[in-house]
């Protein structure tokens, strides 16, 4: 998949709010800071199109970009971070989990996760809830370029084994760098695949 046209289309802070178009999404998700917003860039290749922060909670509505004319990337809120909102209640805020479990458009879902982590609970109970759900999720290790290829390798199979945990079957898995385009050609042909 070539992405030649990437446009900002609108932010929404409730599903009422989403694009009435039907074209399908392809949405981002995890814990703040994981580098949603930075992947979101690298995929498109336009360095300021989602706005990233070193600082977490950055992103705080469900934010469309119209991709080729044909498809959404749609940028999440994370989760994990106390303090975004005060009126947030539960591990997860109504705008993630209204989005992810109710919005039509909703096609493919990526959880990102630190690829220098352990397997967090929180990623694991967010899995849960797409699994309870039926929700189609692929992983995305994050952050590849702080890691070996040796480490990624390791990292990669904790989660894995602590997927397993749960499920029978593995979900896809992909690692990424925004910094360096690692994982952009096999994302995007995922997606590719997920559309047709
Ligand atoms: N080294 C490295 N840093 C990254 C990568 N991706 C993101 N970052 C950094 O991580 C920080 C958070 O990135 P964002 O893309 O804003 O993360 P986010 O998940 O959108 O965060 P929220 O919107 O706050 O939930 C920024 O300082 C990024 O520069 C990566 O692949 N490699
Ligand atoms: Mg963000």
């Amino acid at each position: 998949m070539n992405i030649t046209k990437a446009e900002f289309k609108c932010s929404s802070e409730r599903i009422s709010q989403v694009p009435k178009d039907d074209l399908r999404d392809i949405a981002f998700i995890g814990r703040s800071n994981v580098g949603k917003s930075s992947l979101i860039n690298m995929l498109t290749g336009r360095k300021g199109l989602a706005k990233v922060s070193g600082t977490p909670g950055k992103t705080r509505l469900i934010n469309h970009f119209r991709i080729n004319d044909s498809w959404y990337l749609v940028d999440l809120p994370g989760y994990g971070y106390a303090r975004v909102s005060k009126t947030a209640r539960g591990e997860f805020s109504k705008i993630i989990t209204d989005y992810v479990l109710k919005c039509e458009k909703m096609h493919f879902l990526f959880v990102l996760v630190d690829s220098r982590l352990e397997p967090q609970k929180i990623d694991m109970r967010f899995i849960e809830l797409l699994g309870m759900h039926g929700i189609p999720f692929g992983i995305i290790f994050t952050k590849a370029d702080k890691l070996s290829a040796a480490q990624l390798r390791r990292s990669r199979e904790r989660f894995a084994a602590a997927l397993s945990e749960q499920w029978e079957e593995l979900p896809p898995m992909f690692a990424s760098s925004s910094e360096k385009g690692t994982g952009r050609a096999e994302i995007l042909a995922f997606i590719d695949e997920c559309l047709t």
